[in-house]
């Protein structure tokens, strides 16, 4: 008989166990529960990637408790069967349990359950436990997924790579939440975006992607801000029309939500996730989605959308197109960073956009300025002196081709999809101005 060895870092599929039936099997893992039904005792063996379902008849084999107790790291043999009632249709009959390691006091709560059944804080506070939990470990399955699928589907179009500087000499999205960092003799930030190099980066390879960690010193705590966050960057050019981004977005939205069902089938089913399809994308102007939202909500600014304004106009493009996304186009002039690039026809507008999906945004992109004269202007009339700015420049100095780009939020896209009440849920380690262990 086949002695066959699968451990937690090879991250055997349960489902990938059929093929071994009848042979003797080695699998390492943690004791994730243990359920003792009359002579019978079930140990689940989880492995990086799935759970297995041990049985071991008590009379047969004597292993004392403390061997299969909850949290426990082992390494199992047994004979593997085929078993239509276990949850992956085969199980391993144990042989005999070897411990790697015990954990030095019981585990703060159970993680082997339906529900972890802890309230958010917990969860956060527990964070390195609880991610253990099938239903926490699935919801970061998934995000690694999207975020495999956006580099795959935009590498498959000829966007190159990058990685930016997160210790930057100026925030690029203006406004005052940008950390400040003591470097050396100096002041620095944290970047807000990777916004002044991936425009620079235009410049050498055309087609440029990132995903990477941004920060915002974002002072209130709310459901859908966090002060770390892991932005999907594109910039690209040259391109036609700020429209070359909004059909980018769609094409990797479509390449994501199409895929995904293949690549973390039981992650999706074990969180109930509704896939949207994607499809062509509706367009609308800021303007006619402030006419439209004020008949039934006073908007006091308007100049963004607060989050009732998102949601009102969502449902409305939901009812009469039935698709879960809108591109909102032409965002004022008076709220958009330095670098967007004005419309000619109506300057008090920018050719950017947002993105909303399932009522929150989840994307901010446009056409930025090329021109030196025209962003030298602008930074002038915005306040900012151009001299500091004097490296970002020289691309505009020695020449870009028209361009432009976006930043989808991670966390945000994730906490849409699965439905998630806070953000925070679609982080590993939230960072918040409350929270910053473990
Ligand atoms: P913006 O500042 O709108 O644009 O950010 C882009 C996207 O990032 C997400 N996001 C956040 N997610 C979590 N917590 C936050 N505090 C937070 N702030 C923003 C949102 C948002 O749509 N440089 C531009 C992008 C571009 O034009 O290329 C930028 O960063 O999903």
């Amino acid at each position: 008989m086949k002695v066959v060895v699968a451990n937690s870092h090879v991250g055997m599929q349960a489902t990938e166990l059929l093929k071994y039936d009848g042979q003797e099997i080695i699998i390492s893992g943690a004791v994730h529960k243990v359920r003792k039904l009359g002579a019978l005792l079930f140990i689940v063996i989880r492995t990086g990637k799935s759970l297995i379902q041990c049985t071991l008849v008590l009379q047969h084999l004597s292993i004392p408790a403390e061997t299969y107790q909850e949290g426990n790291y082992v390494t199992i043999t047994g004979i593997c069967h085929k078993e239509e009632n276990a949850p992956n249709g085969a199980e391993i009959e144990l042989k005999s349990i070897k411990v790697l390691s015990q954990p030095a006091v019981k585990l703060p709560f159970s993680i082997g359950g339906r529900n972890l059944g802890i309230n958010l804080d917990t969860n956060l506070d527990y964070r390195p436990i609880s991610l253990r939990h099938i239903k926490q470990r699935a919801i970061f399955s998934i995000q690694s997924s999207i975020v495999q699928l956006f580099l795959e589907g935009l590498g498959a179009i000829d966007f190159v790579k990058i990685h930016t500087p997160k210790l930057v000499f100026a925030g690029a999205e203006g406004g005052a939440n940008v950390f400040k960092v003591d470097y050396f003799d100096r002041v620095m930030f944290l970047a807000q975006s990777p916004q002044f190099y991936k425009q620079m980066m235009v410049g050498v390879f055309g087609k440029v992607m990132e995903v990477g960690p941004v920060f915002r010193a974002e002072s209130h705590e709310t459901s859908r801000h966090l002060n770390e966050y892991t932005s999907m960057d594109i910039e690209m050019g040259p391109i036609d029309s700020f429209e070359d981004i909004m059909d980018v977005e769609t094409y990797i939205l479509n390449y994501i939500f199409d895929r995904l069902p293949s690549l973390c089938p039981s992650e999706l089913e074990v969180l109930k996730v509704n896939v949207p399809k994607v499809g062509d994308i509706p367009v609308m102007k800021m303007a006619q989605v402030l006419e439209i939202v004020s008949k039934e909500h006073k908007v006091r600014d308007s100049g963004d959308l607060d989050a009732k304004s998102e949601q009102i106009i969502s449902q409305y493009v939901y009812d009469n197109t039935g698709s879960e996304f809108l591109f909102v186009t032409h965002y004022p002039t008076a709220k958009r960073p330095m670098y967007a690039m004005e419309d000619p026809i109506d300057p008090t507008v920018t050719l950017s956009f947002d993105l909303l999906f399932r009522g929150l945004e989840v994307t901010t992109g446009g056409q930025r300025i090329h021109n030196y004269e025209m962003q030298v202007e602008k930074m002038k009339r915005l306040g900012y002196n151009p001299v500091n700015f004097s490296s970002y420049l020289q691309i505009h100095r020695y020449g870009m081709p028209p361009h432009g780009g976006f930043g989808l939020g991670l966390e945000r896209l994730t906490m849409q999809l699965l439905g998630l009440g806070s953000i925070k849920e679609a982080s590993l380690f939230p960072r918040t101005i409350s929270r910053i262990f473990p």
